[in-house]
């Protein structure tokens, strides 16, 4: 069968998966993707970040960590009516999901009780509601869930084995820990993580067995390539070869079948042809709008462009 639903992948059959001709993988993935979603509809969210920079972690890829020396402008949180500005040009623009993310270690009860109200006014437009605020407690998820937040993003960004050469300040067992939270609240969980940090073929495989090893598959898988942001530590690494990008999709998207699998981060690197290869290999969602966090992604009449000339259509206001 070609989509069972699995949470006992071993690193080893991942890297074969990774391995295989592009075309048979492609086609795998394909197939996968059909059993379970309409091939020509993605989702699309919108980003905000609600607090941006001096950040006390030290992500390496990071522009938003203090320890960085990025040029880039610190803000507090926002206020709630700029936040809805935003959330309602991005509906306007079709947007079904507003995400909004803060450059915090983990937020404060004070800052979860602001972002809650934010979550409740969003949803109100009839949105849905994404936040990616740091590492939480089971108390702080279930203070969102009551809010009426739909996702949290919390990124498992690699594989065990690369994490230390990329974070220091905390750890990977902290980061699963907060998903345990996060779904034990009967929150949808969105969870991924960053490619072309030098990681290696085996660190992808083995970031990926722990995505669909969890009890449940994340709901969303957003694979970010990475940004190279100057002033970050990892400014210069070697880049990862474009079709090694488009297998980690198509193997994430044979491995996690009912997940939609986006494509997140570097888009704007990307060329129309190898994000239509991206599309082919299962990804079914995307960021949309003219910034991502702190950084640029396509403009949206670029992206009009795109689905029309793909066909696509962007998933509908539920
Ligand atoms: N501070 C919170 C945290 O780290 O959990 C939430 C915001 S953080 C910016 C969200 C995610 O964005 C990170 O986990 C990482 O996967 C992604 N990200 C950040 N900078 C990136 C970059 N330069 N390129 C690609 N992805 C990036
Ligand atoms: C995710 O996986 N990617 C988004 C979202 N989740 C929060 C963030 C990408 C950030 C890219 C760098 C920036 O704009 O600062
Ligand atoms: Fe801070 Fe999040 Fe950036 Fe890490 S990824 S430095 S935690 S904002």
């Amino acid at each position: 069968m070609t989509s069972e639903i699995r949470h006992d992948w071993a690193i080893e059959e991942v890297e074969q998966l990774l391995s295989l001709p592009f075309n048979d993988l492609l086609y795998r993935a394909q197939t996968v993707h059909r059993d379970h979603f309409d091939p020509n509809q993605v989702q699309v969210s919108t980003l905000l970040s609600i607090k941006t920079g001096a950040c006390p972690e030290d992500c390496g890829y990071c522009s938003q960590s203090a320890r960085n020396d990025t040029q880039l402008e610190r803000e507090r949180l926002l206020p709630l009516d700029e936040v809805l500005a935003s959330a309602a040009a991005a509906r306007e623009k079709g947007a079904t999901r507003f995400c909004m993310g803060a450059a915090w270690r983990n937020p404060t009860d004070t800052n979860l009780q602001t972002v809650a109200e934010m979550v409740k006014a969003v949803k109100d437009m009839g949105m849905e509601t994404c936040v990616t605020l740091g590492m939480l407690t089971a108390n702080q998820a279930q203070k969102l869930k009551d809010a009426g937040l739909d996702y949290y993003n919390h990124n498992l960004d690699t594989s065990p084995e690369f994490y230390g050469e990329v974070i220091t300040t905390r750890t990977y067992e902290g980061r699963l820990q907060t998903l345990d939270h996060v779904r034990k609240a009967g929150l949808n969980v969105c969870s991924g993580g960053i490619l072309g940090m030098g990681e290696s073929r085996r660190d992808r495989a083995s970031m990926l067995c722990q995505l669909s090893n969890l009890p449940s598959h994340p709901e969303s898988v957003p694979i970010n390539l990475l940004v190279q942001v100057e002033g970050t530590p990892l400014f210069g690494v070697e880049e990862l070869d474009p079709l090694e990008f488009v297998r980690t999709v198509a193997v994430a998207r044979i491995m996690m079948p009912r997940s939609h699998v986006r494509l997140s981060a570097g888009r704007t690197e990307m060329s129309d042809e190898l994000q239509a290869l991206c599309f082919l290999a299962g990804a079914n969602s995307l960021f949309y709008g003219e910034r991502l966090l702190t950084t640029d992604n396509p403009e949206t009449d670029r992206d009009k462009q795109l689905f029309e000339r793909l066909g696509l259509s962007m998933e509908q206001h539920v």
